[in-house]
């Protein structure tokens, strides 16, 4: 195989890669630009909380739209005034989306709902 050979077929099972990950996102993220961030709803009871960092451990229910199951992982805040009255036990009711600039599913809204 000459080098133009193994790009394309490197180009194409990157490709086939890149494939499953945005079949799991939404419609819009395959158009990034203007459009505001997806949000997701999600039920959850938190483990630890980092005021200090503004992030939450949190045990959280599977989130279909995403493609997630149920699992126990840290959330980043979008303002760190969501999490001042959040002790860990607690059951939650939140909202994420995609942080454009981290990329990373950051808390947006947040009710303590136990
Ligand atoms: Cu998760």
């Amino acid at each position: 195989m000459n080098k133009i050979v193994i790009a394309a077929v490197a180009a194409a099972f990157l490709n086939l890669v890149a494939v499953p990950v945005y079949a799991a996102d939404s419609h819009e993220s395959h158009h990034s630009g203007a459009k505001a961030q997806k949000t997701y709803a999600v039920k959850g009871e938190v483990v630890s909380v980092d005021q200090e960092a503004g992030k939450a451990k949190i045990r959280h229910e599977a989130i279909p739209d995403l493609g997630w199951s149920g699992m126990t992982m840290v959330f980043p805040a979008a303002d760190k005034d969501l999490l001042k009255d959040v002790k860990p036990g607690d059951k939650i009711n939140f909202t994420i989306a995609k942080d454009p600039a981290s990329g990373q599913y950051t808390i947006q809204t947040l009710q303590i709902t136990q």
